[in-house]
């Protein structure tokens, strides 16, 4: 029996994924826009109290930047319908564009928004919004997540906004231009306790330079990889595009691993360590795993990314 992409999925079975992550993005799809709203708010002026997101690079905001223009020359009643249509996912034009924009330009665009809801140039959360029961229970849930969870939550929330782009038929993706991989030079090199394969070492270190040219190589042509909460993206083409549009800027610090032969001269590798955002740099670091399947030709055929349940699933190395 030869590996498939469903049967590649279930290497290493016992690896603890953070649950709670979808779990609490389930309960608050529940709640009402106004309320979605609010809530992201309130939690997002919490976390700035421990943690600092960075400002979104200006390549980054040219993107979205008519859209903001727009929504600066409205009345205070119109920015607060724009911004609760983005939540109930309307089919807007405005809606339409936030779901043509990557992750980064939707994140950026949101940024500035809050900016702009502090200074008051855009309509503010009313004073004294109170929180559902509801979503103030959701809140609650999220203040015992680590952090490396709730700025998932918070990054899903805003990535989920918008028109659905699978009901909008053909349309031009807007993305970042891409960014220059670093100097030879310049680039850094892990390493991984209990792991020397080539292919995952120089996976870590080609994500940590934005080589995305080179990294795709070491994917086999059928290759699929599967990041946090998300279903496989499949094929070398598909795959590229995704590190070209999402991955700029990661910093992998895997720590440690085990390899071990699978079935038809495959090798299944289980890798777990830290990543920081570029959003948050050092400040969050992020506990995750990998899962690889390498095939015979030692080409990746496979690979899982998962965010943890906790720190002690770092050690977690057991087949
Ligand atoms: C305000 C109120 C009104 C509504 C909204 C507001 C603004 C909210 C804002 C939120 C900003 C949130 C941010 C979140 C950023 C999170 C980033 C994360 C990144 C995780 C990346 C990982 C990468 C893993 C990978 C690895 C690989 O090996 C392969 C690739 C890949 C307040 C106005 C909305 C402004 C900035 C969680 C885990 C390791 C899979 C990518
Ligand atoms: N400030 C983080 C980014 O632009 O990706
Ligand atoms: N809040 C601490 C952590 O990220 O683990
Ligand atoms: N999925 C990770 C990112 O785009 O930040």
């Amino acid at each position: 029996m030869s590996f498939t992409l469903d049967s590649a999925r279930n290497i290493f079975p016992n690896t603890l994924s953070a649950d709670a992550v979808p779990a609490l993005t389930a309960r608050f799809n529940q709640l009402s826009a106004e309320d979605q709203l609010a809530w992201i708010w309130f939690a997002y002026l919490e976390m700035g109290k421990s943690i600092t997101v960075a400002a979104p690079g200006a390549a980054n905001m040219q993107f979205a930047e008519l859209t903001l223009n727009e929504i600066k020359a409205m009345s205070f009643q119109e920015q607060s319908q724009v911004m609760c249509d983005l939540a109930n996912r309307a089919d807007t034009p405005i809606c339409r564009t936030y779901a043509t924009w990557t992750p980064n330009i939707k994140l950026g665009f949101w940024y500035k928004l809050g900016e702009w809801m502090e200074q008051g140039i855009v309509a503010p959360i009313p004073e004294g919004y109170k929180l559902s029961a509801n979503a103030s229970a959701v809140l609650q849930t999220l203040r015992g997540l680590d952090s490396g969870q709730q700025i998932t939550v918070l990054r899903n929330t805003v990535v989920d906004m918008g028109f659905d782009p699978a009901k909008m038929g053909s349309f031009k993706r807007v993305s970042e231009p891409v960014v220059p991989p670093t100097e030879i030079s310049q680039r850094t090199k892990v390493t991984i306790e209990g792991v020397t394969s080539p292919t995952v070492l120089n996976y870590m270190n080609l994500l940590n330079a934005n080589d995305f040219d080179e990294l795709i190589k070491l994917f086999a042509p059928d290759g699929a990889l599967q990041p946090p909460f998300r279903a496989p993206i499949v094929g070398k083409d598909a795959v590229l595009r995704f590190f070209k549009e999402e991955c700029p800027n990661l910093k992998l610090a895997p720590e440690r691993g085990v390899s071990e032969p699978a079935e038809e001269g495959y090798t299944q590798i289980k890798v777990t360590g830290k990543v920081q955002t570029p959003w948050f740099g050092a400040g969050v670091g992020m506990n995750m795993s990998w899962r690889f399947l390498l095939n015979p030709e030692n080409k990746i055929f496979f690979v899982a990314i998962d965010l943890l349940a906790s720190p002690k699933e770092l050690l977690n190395l057991a087949r």
